[in-house]
Protein backbone atom coordinates (compact mmCIF):
# COMPACT_ATOMS: atom_id res chain seq x y z
CA UNK A 1 0.00 0.00 0.00
CA UNK A 2 2.86 2.68 0.93
CA UNK A 3 4.60 2.29 -2.08
CA UNK A 4 0.84 2.59 -3.88
CA UNK A 5 0.67 5.56 -2.03
CA UNK A 6 4.32 6.87 -3.47
CA UNK A 7 3.15 6.12 -6.70
CA UNK A 8 -0.17 8.01 -6.79
CA UNK A 9 1.60 11.63 -5.21
CA UNK A 10 4.40 11.57 -8.05
CA UNK A 11 1.78 10.74 -10.43
CA UNK A 12 -1.01 12.84 -9.02
CA UNK A 13 0.16 16.07 -10.70
CA UNK A 14 0.25 14.60 -13.93
CA UNK A 15 -3.75 13.98 -13.83
CA UNK A 16 -5.06 17.00 -15.18
CA UNK A 17 -8.30 16.24 -15.95
CA UNK A 18 -10.80 16.45 -12.73
CA UNK A 19 -12.88 13.97 -13.86
CA UNK A 20 -10.41 11.25 -14.06
CA UNK A 21 -9.42 12.84 -10.56
CA UNK A 22 -12.44 11.65 -9.18
CA UNK A 23 -12.60 8.51 -10.96
CA UNK A 24 -8.88 7.42 -9.60
CA UNK A 25 -9.80 8.25 -5.97
CA UNK A 26 -13.11 5.89 -6.14
CA UNK A 27 -11.32 3.39 -7.79
CA UNK A 28 -7.91 4.23 -5.27
CA UNK A 29 -10.42 3.46 -2.26
CA UNK A 30 -12.06 0.64 -3.89
CA UNK A 31 -8.83 -0.55 -4.78
CA UNK A 32 -7.50 -0.53 -1.24
CA UNK A 33 -10.49 -2.20 -0.12
CA UNK A 34 -9.73 -5.27 -2.02
CA UNK A 35 -6.38 -5.18 -1.34
CA UNK A 36 -7.11 -5.42 2.57
CA UNK A 37 -9.92 -7.91 2.16
CA UNK A 38 -7.43 -9.87 -0.09
CA UNK A 39 -4.37 -9.58 2.86
CA UNK A 40 -7.35 -10.13 5.07
CA UNK A 41 -7.91 -14.01 3.75
CA UNK A 42 -5.08 -14.99 1.64
CA UNK A 43 -3.02 -15.82 5.02
CA UNK A 44 -3.20 -19.19 3.90
CA UNK A 45 -1.69 -20.76 1.03
CA UNK A 46 -5.19 -21.57 -0.50
CA UNK A 47 -5.85 -18.46 -1.23
CA UNK A 48 -2.79 -17.11 -3.06
CA UNK A 49 -0.88 -17.92 -6.84
CA UNK A 50 1.25 -20.57 -6.79
CA UNK A 51 5.70 -19.79 -6.15
CA UNK A 52 7.15 -20.90 -9.13
CA UNK A 53 4.07 -19.80 -11.68
CA UNK A 54 4.26 -16.33 -10.25
CA UNK A 55 8.26 -16.55 -10.96
CA UNK A 56 7.13 -16.62 -14.77
CA UNK A 57 5.84 -13.18 -14.48
CA UNK A 58 8.69 -12.00 -12.03
CA UNK A 59 6.70 -12.05 -9.02
CA UNK A 60 8.15 -13.69 -5.32
CA UNK A 61 5.19 -14.73 -3.92
CA UNK A 62 6.03 -16.12 -0.75
CA UNK A 63 2.84 -17.48 0.94
CA UNK A 64 3.78 -21.11 0.25
CA UNK A 65 7.35 -21.10 0.86
CA UNK A 66 7.85 -18.79 3.99
CA UNK A 67 6.92 -19.69 6.42
CA UNK A 68 7.74 -23.52 5.83
CA UNK A 69 4.33 -24.88 6.02
CA UNK A 70 4.37 -26.97 9.35
CA UNK A 71 0.97 -28.43 8.89
CA UNK A 72 0.50 -31.68 11.29
CA UNK A 73 -1.44 -31.19 14.31
CA UNK A 74 -0.31 -33.03 17.98
CA UNK A 75 -2.77 -35.26 17.12
CA UNK A 76 -1.93 -36.14 13.18
CA UNK A 77 2.10 -36.41 14.74
CA UNK A 78 1.14 -39.04 17.52
CA UNK A 79 -0.87 -41.16 14.56
CA UNK A 80 2.00 -40.58 12.33
CA UNK A 81 4.47 -42.06 15.07
CA UNK A 82 2.43 -45.24 15.70
CA UNK A 83 2.60 -45.91 11.99
CA UNK A 84 5.72 -45.59 11.38
CA UNK A 85 7.42 -48.59 13.45
CA UNK A 86 5.06 -50.77 12.18
CA UNK A 87 5.94 -50.24 8.23
CA UNK A 88 9.86 -50.00 8.91
CA UNK A 89 9.41 -53.94 10.36
CA UNK A 90 7.56 -54.74 7.35
CA UNK A 91 10.62 -54.07 5.28
CA UNK A 92 13.17 -55.25 8.10
CA UNK A 93 10.96 -58.24 9.22
CA UNK A 94 10.10 -59.12 5.04
CA UNK A 95 6.34 -59.84 5.66
CA UNK A 96 4.70 -60.50 2.97
CA UNK A 97 2.14 -57.56 1.17
CA UNK A 98 -1.18 -59.19 3.02
CA UNK A 99 0.79 -57.65 6.31
CA UNK A 100 0.43 -54.19 4.39
CA UNK A 101 -3.17 -54.26 3.35
CA UNK A 102 -4.01 -55.26 7.36
CA UNK A 103 -1.27 -52.53 8.58
CA UNK A 104 -3.94 -50.01 6.39
CA UNK A 105 -1.29 -48.91 4.31
CA UNK A 106 -3.39 -49.79 1.05
CA UNK A 107 -5.83 -47.08 2.33
CA UNK A 108 -3.90 -44.40 3.61
CA UNK A 109 -5.80 -41.20 3.15
CA UNK A 110 -9.27 -42.55 2.05
CA UNK A 111 -11.30 -41.09 4.97
CA UNK A 112 -11.60 -43.30 7.89
CA UNK A 113 -15.52 -43.75 7.69
CA UNK A 114 -14.79 -45.62 4.46
CA UNK A 115 -12.47 -48.19 5.86
CA UNK A 116 -9.24 -46.03 5.31
CA UNK A 117 -6.80 -44.23 7.41
CA UNK A 118 -7.56 -40.96 6.64
CA UNK A 119 -4.18 -39.62 6.44
CA UNK A 120 -3.22 -35.96 5.25
CA UNK A 121 -0.59 -35.72 2.36
CA UNK A 122 1.60 -34.84 4.89
CA UNK A 123 1.55 -37.89 6.91
CA UNK A 124 1.66 -39.62 3.92
CA UNK A 125 4.94 -38.44 2.39
CA UNK A 126 5.92 -39.33 5.68
CA UNK A 127 5.05 -42.83 5.34
CA UNK A 128 6.14 -42.80 1.66
CA UNK A 129 9.43 -42.24 2.23
CA UNK A 130 9.86 -44.94 4.09
CA UNK A 131 8.92 -47.02 2.24
CA UNK A 132 10.93 -45.57 -0.50
CA UNK A 133 14.12 -45.83 1.79
CA UNK A 134 13.58 -50.00 1.96
CA UNK A 135 11.93 -50.98 -1.37
CA UNK A 136 10.66 -49.19 -4.45
CA UNK A 137 8.86 -52.16 -6.07
CA UNK A 138 6.60 -52.39 -2.86
CA UNK A 139 5.96 -48.25 -3.47
CA UNK A 140 4.59 -49.05 -6.90
CA UNK A 141 2.69 -51.31 -5.94
CA UNK A 142 1.46 -49.13 -2.79
CA UNK A 143 1.37 -45.92 -5.17
CA UNK A 144 -0.06 -47.20 -8.23
CA UNK A 145 -2.96 -48.37 -6.28
CA UNK A 146 -3.78 -45.28 -3.50
CA UNK A 147 -1.89 -42.33 -5.42
CA UNK A 148 -3.08 -42.75 -9.32
CA UNK A 149 -5.42 -46.06 -9.30
CA UNK A 150 -8.06 -44.58 -7.17
CA UNK A 151 -7.23 -40.99 -6.01
CA UNK A 152 -9.73 -40.15 -8.87
CA UNK A 153 -12.64 -41.51 -6.88
CA UNK A 154 -11.24 -39.58 -3.89
CA UNK A 155 -11.18 -36.49 -5.72
CA UNK A 156 -13.83 -36.07 -7.88
CA UNK A 157 -15.89 -39.29 -7.48
CA UNK A 158 -19.77 -38.93 -6.22
CA UNK A 159 -20.49 -39.85 -2.67
CA UNK A 160 -22.46 -43.12 -4.12
CA UNK A 161 -19.15 -43.79 -6.07
CA UNK A 162 -17.14 -43.09 -2.79
CA UNK A 163 -19.51 -45.15 -0.75
CA UNK A 164 -19.36 -48.02 -3.07
CA UNK A 165 -16.10 -48.47 -4.20
CA UNK A 166 -13.37 -46.55 -1.47
CA UNK A 167 -14.35 -49.50 1.24
CA UNK A 168 -13.20 -52.08 -1.41
CA UNK A 169 -10.36 -50.96 -2.16
CA UNK A 170 -9.09 -49.96 1.30
CA UNK A 171 -9.81 -54.22 2.20
CA UNK A 172 -7.74 -56.09 0.09
CA UNK A 173 -8.94 -55.02 -3.76
CA UNK A 174 -6.16 -53.30 -5.71
CA UNK A 175 -7.12 -50.52 -8.28
CA UNK A 176 -4.98 -49.49 -11.31
CA UNK A 177 -4.73 -46.04 -13.13
CA UNK A 178 -5.38 -47.09 -17.14
CA UNK A 179 -4.16 -44.33 -19.27
CA UNK A 180 -1.51 -45.62 -21.68
CA UNK A 181 -1.67 -47.29 -24.70
CA UNK A 182 0.31 -48.31 -27.48
CA UNK A 183 0.14 -45.39 -29.29
CA UNK A 184 -0.80 -43.17 -26.39
CA UNK A 185 1.93 -42.67 -24.07
CA UNK A 186 3.19 -38.76 -23.22
CA UNK A 187 0.34 -37.64 -25.66
CA UNK A 188 -1.90 -38.80 -23.20
CA UNK A 189 -5.04 -37.20 -25.29
CA UNK A 190 -4.56 -39.44 -28.04
CA UNK A 191 -5.84 -42.36 -26.45
CA UNK A 192 -7.84 -44.75 -28.62
CA UNK A 193 -9.67 -47.05 -26.50
CA UNK A 194 -13.40 -45.99 -26.76
CA UNK A 195 -16.93 -46.23 -24.46
CA UNK A 196 -19.91 -45.71 -26.48
CA UNK A 197 -23.63 -45.23 -24.88
CA UNK A 198 -25.75 -48.87 -24.80
CA UNK A 199 -28.90 -47.88 -27.15
CA UNK A 200 -30.95 -48.03 -23.78
CA UNK A 201 -29.15 -45.29 -21.96
CA UNK A 202 -27.70 -47.45 -19.38
CA UNK A 203 -24.35 -48.55 -19.99
CA UNK A 204 -21.20 -47.31 -21.77
CA UNK A 205 -19.80 -50.03 -23.88
CA UNK A 206 -16.02 -49.99 -23.39
CA UNK A 207 -13.29 -51.05 -26.40
CA UNK A 208 -9.52 -50.76 -26.68
CA UNK A 209 -6.73 -51.85 -24.67
CA UNK A 210 -3.96 -50.20 -22.28
CA UNK A 211 -0.66 -51.13 -21.95
CA UNK A 212 2.66 -50.63 -19.02
CA UNK A 213 -0.44 -50.61 -16.12
CA UNK A 214 1.11 -50.68 -12.75
CA UNK A 215 -1.15 -53.37 -10.81
CA UNK A 216 -2.64 -54.16 -14.39
CA UNK A 217 -2.77 -58.23 -14.27
CA UNK A 218 -4.23 -57.37 -10.43
CA UNK A 219 -6.61 -54.77 -10.37
CA UNK A 220 -10.29 -55.28 -9.86
CA UNK A 221 -11.32 -51.64 -9.75
CA UNK A 222 -9.85 -49.78 -12.81
CA UNK A 223 -9.59 -46.01 -13.54
CA UNK A 224 -9.93 -46.03 -17.39
CA UNK A 225 -9.64 -43.31 -19.62
CA UNK A 226 -11.41 -43.65 -23.15
CA UNK A 227 -12.58 -41.38 -25.49
CA UNK A 228 -16.41 -40.95 -25.39
CA UNK A 229 -18.99 -38.77 -28.12
CA UNK A 230 -19.83 -35.70 -26.74
CA UNK A 231 -22.69 -33.30 -28.02
CA UNK A 232 -22.02 -29.54 -27.40
CA UNK A 233 -25.53 -28.45 -26.69
CA UNK A 234 -25.24 -25.24 -28.10
CA UNK A 235 -23.68 -25.99 -31.41
CA UNK A 236 -25.14 -29.71 -32.16
CA UNK A 237 -22.26 -30.68 -32.87
CA UNK A 238 -20.45 -34.38 -31.33
CA UNK A 239 -16.89 -34.55 -31.31
CA UNK A 240 -14.83 -37.14 -29.00
CA UNK A 241 -13.33 -36.02 -25.70
CA UNK A 242 -12.11 -38.27 -22.97
CA UNK A 243 -13.96 -39.20 -20.21
CA UNK A 244 -13.10 -41.34 -16.89
CA UNK A 245 -14.68 -44.48 -15.78
CA UNK A 246 -14.43 -46.58 -12.80
CA UNK A 247 -13.86 -50.29 -14.24
CA UNK A 248 -14.69 -53.60 -12.70
CA UNK A 249 -12.95 -56.76 -13.68
CA UNK A 250 -16.02 -58.48 -12.49
CA UNK A 251 -18.03 -56.49 -15.25
CA UNK A 252 -16.61 -58.99 -17.70
CA UNK A 253 -14.84 -58.32 -21.16
CA UNK A 254 -11.57 -57.31 -19.05
CA UNK A 255 -8.40 -59.23 -19.68
CA UNK A 256 -4.67 -58.57 -18.82
CA UNK A 257 -1.71 -60.13 -20.17
CA UNK A 258 0.92 -61.52 -18.55
CA UNK A 259 3.61 -59.74 -16.33
CA UNK A 260 6.20 -57.87 -18.28
CA UNK A 261 9.70 -58.14 -17.59
CA UNK A 262 11.03 -55.39 -16.76
CA UNK A 263 14.57 -53.94 -15.93
CA UNK A 264 13.59 -53.04 -12.23
CA UNK A 265 10.50 -52.66 -9.78
CA UNK A 266 10.26 -56.28 -10.40
CA UNK A 267 8.05 -57.02 -7.46
CA UNK A 268 5.54 -54.80 -9.10
CA UNK A 269 3.09 -55.94 -11.07
CA UNK A 270 2.68 -54.47 -14.42
CA UNK A 271 0.88 -55.40 -17.67
CA UNK A 272 -1.83 -55.13 -20.76
CA UNK A 273 -5.23 -55.00 -20.20
CA UNK A 274 -7.74 -55.52 -22.60
CA UNK A 275 -11.37 -54.15 -22.47
CA UNK A 276 -13.96 -56.22 -25.11
CA UNK A 277 -17.07 -54.89 -24.71
CA UNK A 278 -17.41 -53.78 -21.04
CA UNK A 279 -20.56 -52.92 -20.30
CA UNK A 280 -19.52 -50.14 -17.15
CA UNK A 281 -23.07 -48.79 -16.19
CA UNK A 282 -23.34 -45.26 -16.47
CA UNK A 283 -23.18 -44.52 -12.76
CA UNK A 284 -19.34 -45.50 -13.37
CA UNK A 285 -18.41 -42.22 -15.08
CA UNK A 286 -16.07 -40.31 -12.88
CA UNK A 287 -16.34 -36.58 -13.13
CA UNK A 288 -18.46 -36.26 -15.74
CA UNK A 289 -18.63 -36.76 -19.61
CA UNK A 290 -15.69 -35.19 -21.48
CA UNK A 291 -13.65 -34.53 -18.47
CA UNK A 292 -11.63 -37.65 -18.48
CA UNK A 293 -8.42 -35.52 -19.70
CA UNK A 294 -8.47 -32.71 -16.62
CA UNK A 295 -9.53 -35.54 -13.91
CA UNK A 296 -6.24 -37.58 -15.45
CA UNK A 297 -4.29 -34.74 -15.09
CA UNK A 298 -5.49 -33.83 -11.93
CA UNK A 299 -5.08 -37.54 -10.55
CA UNK A 300 -1.34 -36.94 -11.78
CA UNK A 301 -0.39 -33.40 -10.34
CA UNK A 302 -2.17 -34.53 -7.08
CA UNK A 303 -0.04 -37.84 -6.59
CA UNK A 304 3.48 -36.57 -7.63
CA UNK A 305 4.57 -35.34 -4.69
CA UNK A 306 4.78 -38.34 -3.59
CA UNK A 307 7.44 -39.61 -5.65
CA UNK A 308 9.38 -36.93 -3.86
CA UNK A 309 8.59 -37.76 -0.52
CA UNK A 310 9.56 -41.93 -1.49
CA UNK A 311 13.07 -41.22 -3.55
CA UNK A 312 14.14 -38.84 -0.84
CA UNK A 313 13.59 -41.76 1.52
CA UNK A 314 15.69 -43.80 -1.24
CA UNK A 315 18.21 -40.99 -1.02
CA UNK A 316 19.04 -41.43 2.15
CA UNK A 317 19.23 -44.87 2.51
CA UNK A 318 21.90 -44.37 -0.03
CA UNK A 319 23.71 -41.99 1.67
CA UNK A 320 23.58 -44.31 5.43
CA UNK A 321 25.10 -46.86 2.90
CA UNK A 322 27.58 -45.19 1.37
CA UNK A 323 28.69 -43.05 4.55
CA UNK A 324 29.17 -46.31 6.89
CA UNK A 325 31.73 -47.63 3.89
CA UNK A 326 33.56 -44.17 4.24
CA UNK A 327 33.59 -44.00 7.43
CA UNK A 328 34.95 -48.04 7.68
CA UNK A 329 37.03 -48.44 4.22
CA UNK A 330 40.63 -48.01 4.81
CA UNK A 331 42.98 -47.06 1.48
CA UNK A 332 46.24 -44.84 1.90
CA UNK A 333 46.47 -45.93 5.12
CA UNK A 334 43.51 -43.85 6.62
CA UNK A 335 39.31 -44.28 6.47
CA UNK A 336 38.18 -42.97 2.95
CA UNK A 337 35.81 -40.44 4.74
CA UNK A 338 39.08 -38.32 5.67
CA UNK A 339 39.76 -37.48 1.67
CA UNK A 340 37.74 -34.35 0.22
CA UNK A 341 36.39 -35.82 -2.82
CA UNK A 342 34.70 -38.09 -0.68
CA UNK A 343 33.69 -35.78 1.64
CA UNK A 344 32.70 -33.25 -1.24
CA UNK A 345 30.66 -36.21 -3.12
CA UNK A 346 28.48 -37.09 0.39
CA UNK A 347 28.18 -33.24 0.75
CA UNK A 348 26.54 -33.21 -2.59
CA UNK A 349 24.18 -36.18 -2.30
CA UNK A 350 23.27 -34.92 1.53
CA UNK A 351 22.23 -31.50 -0.26
CA UNK A 352 20.44 -33.01 -3.03
CA UNK A 353 18.39 -35.17 -0.49
CA UNK A 354 17.64 -32.24 1.75
CA UNK A 355 16.05 -30.12 -1.36
CA UNK A 356 14.46 -32.85 -2.41
CA UNK A 357 12.23 -33.68 1.10
CA UNK A 358 12.35 -29.90 1.39
CA UNK A 359 10.02 -29.96 -1.79
CA UNK A 360 8.28 -33.04 -0.66
CA UNK A 361 6.93 -32.01 2.34
CA UNK A 362 6.55 -27.82 1.17
CA UNK A 363 4.37 -29.42 -1.60
CA UNK A 364 2.51 -31.57 0.79
CA UNK A 365 2.13 -29.03 3.58
CA UNK A 366 0.45 -26.45 0.98
CA UNK A 367 -1.69 -29.09 -0.24
CA UNK A 368 -3.04 -29.78 3.45
CA UNK A 369 -3.34 -26.48 4.07
CA UNK A 370 -5.64 -26.10 0.84
CA UNK A 371 -4.24 -25.00 -2.13
CA UNK A 372 -5.09 -26.18 -5.51
CA UNK A 373 -2.10 -24.15 -7.36
CA UNK A 374 0.74 -27.14 -7.09
CA UNK A 375 1.04 -28.63 -10.32
CA UNK A 376 4.07 -27.19 -11.47
CA UNK A 377 5.32 -27.64 -8.05
CA UNK A 378 4.81 -31.54 -7.78
CA UNK A 379 6.01 -31.55 -11.81
CA UNK A 380 9.42 -29.80 -10.72
CA UNK A 381 9.44 -32.43 -7.12
CA UNK A 382 8.93 -35.26 -9.81
CA UNK A 383 11.73 -34.35 -12.03
CA UNK A 384 14.07 -33.12 -9.62
CA UNK A 385 13.48 -36.10 -7.37
CA UNK A 386 13.71 -38.55 -9.79
CA UNK A 387 17.13 -36.97 -11.24
CA UNK A 388 18.46 -36.58 -8.00
CA UNK A 389 17.86 -40.09 -6.83
CA UNK A 390 19.87 -41.51 -10.32
CA UNK A 391 23.14 -38.99 -9.35
CA UNK A 392 22.74 -40.03 -5.40
CA UNK A 393 22.73 -43.12 -5.81
CA UNK A 394 25.21 -43.54 -8.67
CA UNK A 395 27.81 -41.52 -6.27
CA UNK A 396 26.62 -43.87 -3.35
CA UNK A 397 28.21 -46.60 -5.64
CA UNK A 398 31.32 -44.68 -6.54
CA UNK A 399 32.33 -44.41 -3.24
CA UNK A 400 31.53 -48.10 -2.55
CA UNK A 401 34.03 -49.15 -5.71
CA UNK A 402 34.28 -52.79 -6.61
CA UNK A 403 31.49 -53.31 -3.34
CA UNK A 404 29.04 -51.25 -4.71
CA UNK A 405 28.94 -53.02 -7.90
CA UNK A 406 28.21 -56.39 -6.08
CA UNK A 407 24.42 -57.38 -6.27
CA UNK A 408 24.45 -57.97 -2.52
CA UNK A 409 25.58 -54.47 -1.57
CA UNK A 410 21.81 -53.76 -2.63
CA UNK A 411 22.82 -50.61 -4.66
CA UNK A 412 22.34 -52.44 -7.93
CA UNK A 413 18.49 -53.39 -7.86
CA UNK A 414 18.16 -49.81 -6.10
CA UNK A 415 19.79 -48.40 -9.54
CA UNK A 416 17.59 -50.38 -11.50
CA UNK A 417 14.19 -49.49 -9.83
CA UNK A 418 14.88 -46.26 -10.42
CA UNK A 419 15.65 -45.27 -13.93
CA UNK A 420 11.74 -45.77 -14.46
CA UNK A 421 11.18 -42.45 -12.24
CA UNK A 422 12.61 -40.20 -14.99
CA UNK A 423 9.84 -42.19 -17.44
CA UNK A 424 6.44 -42.55 -15.88
CA UNK A 425 3.84 -40.27 -14.34
CA UNK A 426 5.12 -37.87 -17.16
CA UNK A 427 8.69 -38.12 -18.62
CA UNK A 428 10.82 -35.56 -17.25
CA UNK A 429 10.81 -33.94 -20.89
CA UNK A 430 7.41 -33.53 -20.80
CA UNK A 431 7.07 -32.18 -17.51
CA UNK A 432 9.84 -29.97 -18.17
CA UNK A 433 7.84 -28.53 -21.04
CA UNK A 434 4.76 -28.50 -18.98
CA UNK A 435 6.18 -26.37 -16.05
CA UNK A 436 7.52 -23.78 -19.00
CA UNK A 437 4.82 -23.62 -20.97
CA UNK A 438 1.99 -23.56 -18.22
CA UNK A 439 4.03 -20.98 -16.40
CA UNK A 440 4.78 -18.53 -20.15
CA UNK A 441 0.88 -19.69 -20.96
CA UNK A 442 0.32 -17.53 -17.25
CA UNK A 443 2.67 -14.70 -17.78
CA UNK A 444 1.08 -14.08 -21.22
CA UNK A 445 -2.33 -13.91 -20.07
CA UNK A 446 -1.76 -11.66 -17.62
CA UNK A 447 -0.02 -9.19 -19.56
CA UNK A 448 -2.95 -9.51 -22.37
CA UNK A 449 -5.33 -8.64 -18.88
CA UNK A 450 -2.74 -5.54 -19.08
CA UNK A 451 -2.56 -4.60 -22.26
CA UNK A 452 -6.76 -4.89 -22.20
CA UNK A 453 -6.57 -2.91 -19.34
CA UNK A 454 -4.71 -0.01 -20.99
CA UNK A 455 -7.10 0.35 -23.56
CA UNK A 456 -9.53 1.29 -21.02
CA UNK A 457 -7.33 2.75 -18.47
CA UNK A 458 -10.32 4.89 -16.12
CA UNK A 459 -12.14 1.48 -15.89
CA UNK A 460 -9.20 -0.32 -14.89
CA UNK A 461 -7.03 1.97 -13.13
CA UNK A 462 -7.14 -0.95 -9.80
CA UNK A 463 -5.36 -3.43 -11.83
CA UNK A 464 -3.08 -0.77 -13.18
CA UNK A 465 -1.77 0.78 -9.77
CA UNK A 466 -1.33 -2.75 -8.75
CA UNK A 467 0.52 -3.75 -11.68
CA UNK A 468 2.51 -0.28 -11.21
CA UNK A 469 3.06 -0.81 -7.61
CA UNK A 470 4.88 -3.86 -7.79
CA UNK A 471 9.04 -4.23 -8.06
S1 LIG B 1 0.56 -43.15 -15.58
C1 LIG B 1 0.82 -42.40 -17.11
C2 LIG B 1 1.40 -41.07 -16.97
N1 LIG B 1 1.20 -40.33 -18.19
C3 LIG B 1 1.40 -39.06 -18.23
O1 LIG B 1 1.80 -38.45 -17.25
C4 LIG B 1 1.08 -38.41 -19.51
C5 LIG B 1 1.92 -37.20 -19.76
N2 LIG B 1 1.21 -36.28 -20.62
C6 LIG B 1 0.59 -35.19 -20.13
O2 LIG B 1 0.68 -34.91 -18.95
C7 LIG B 1 -0.21 -34.34 -21.09
O3 LIG B 1 -0.64 -35.10 -22.16
C8 LIG B 1 0.55 -33.08 -21.55
C9 LIG B 1 -0.49 -32.17 -22.24
C10 LIG B 1 1.06 -32.28 -20.36
C11 LIG B 1 1.69 -33.45 -22.46
N3 LIG B 1 -2.71 -30.20 -14.98
O4 LIG B 1 -3.22 -28.80 -25.00
P1 LIG B 1 -2.64 -29.33 -23.72
C12 LIG B 1 -4.72 -28.80 -19.39
C13 LIG B 1 -3.83 -29.49 -15.22
O5 LIG B 1 -1.33 -28.80 -23.28
P2 LIG B 1 -1.69 -31.83 -24.60
C14 LIG B 1 2.06 -43.71 -15.07
O6 LIG B 1 3.08 -43.46 -15.64
C15 LIG B 1 -4.26 -27.59 -20.18
O7 LIG B 1 -4.14 -26.46 -19.35
N4 LIG B 1 -4.23 -29.20 -16.45
O8 LIG B 1 -2.62 -30.91 -23.76
C16 LIG B 1 1.95 -44.56 -13.84
C17 LIG B 1 -5.40 -27.45 -21.16
O9 LIG B 1 -6.50 -26.89 -20.48
P3 LIG B 1 -7.49 -25.89 -21.23
C18 LIG B 1 -3.47 -29.63 -17.46
O10 LIG B 1 -0.83 -31.06 -25.53
C19 LIG B 1 3.23 -44.87 -13.19
C20 LIG B 1 -5.75 -28.91 -21.46
O11 LIG B 1 -5.32 -29.65 -20.34
C21 LIG B 1 -2.29 -30.37 -17.28
O12 LIG B 1 -2.57 -32.88 -25.16
C22 LIG B 1 3.03 -45.50 -11.85
C23 LIG B 1 -5.06 -29.42 -22.72
O13 LIG B 1 -3.70 -29.12 -22.56
C24 LIG B 1 -1.93 -30.64 -15.96
N5 LIG B 1 -0.84 -31.35 -15.65
O14 LIG B 1 -0.73 -32.56 -23.52
C25 LIG B 1 3.28 -44.49 -10.81
N6 LIG B 1 -1.76 -30.65 -18.49
O15 LIG B 1 -8.08 -26.66 -22.35
C26 LIG B 1 2.98 -44.99 -9.45
C27 LIG B 1 -2.57 -30.11 -19.38
O16 LIG B 1 -8.50 -25.53 -20.17
C28 LIG B 1 2.85 -43.80 -8.53
N7 LIG B 1 -3.59 -29.50 -18.77
O17 LIG B 1 -6.64 -24.74 -21.66
C29 LIG B 1 3.82 -43.88 -7.45
C30 LIG B 1 3.85 -42.60 -6.68
C31 LIG B 1 4.22 -42.82 -5.26
C32 LIG B 1 5.58 -43.35 -5.15
C33 LIG B 1 5.70 -44.24 -4.01
C34 LIG B 1 6.99 -45.02 -4.08
C35 LIG B 1 7.43 -45.48 -2.84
Amino acid sequence: MIRIAKFCVINQNKVQNSIIQRCLSTTLIKYSKTVQNAEKTSSSPSEGYSFVTNIFRGQLESRQVFPYPNVLTEDQRETLQMLVDPVSKFFEMKKSLSALWELGAFGLQVPQDLGGLGLSNTQYARLVEIVGGHDLGVGITLGAHQSIGFKGILLVGTPEQKQKYLPRVTSGEFAAFCLTEPSSGSDAGSIKTRAELSPDGKHYILNGSKIWISNGGIAEIMTVFAQTPVTDPKTGKTVDKVSAFIVERSFGGVTSGPPEKKMGIKCSNTAEVYYDNVKIPVENLLGGLGNGFKVAMNILNNGRFGMAAALSGTMKACIKKATEFATQRKQFGQRIDNFGTIQEKLARMAMLQYITESMAYMISGNMDSGSQHYHLEAAISKCFASEAAWYVCDEAIQIMGGMGFMKETGLERVMRDLRIFRIFEGTNDILRLFVALTGIQYAGAHLKELQNAFKNPTANLGLIFEEASKE
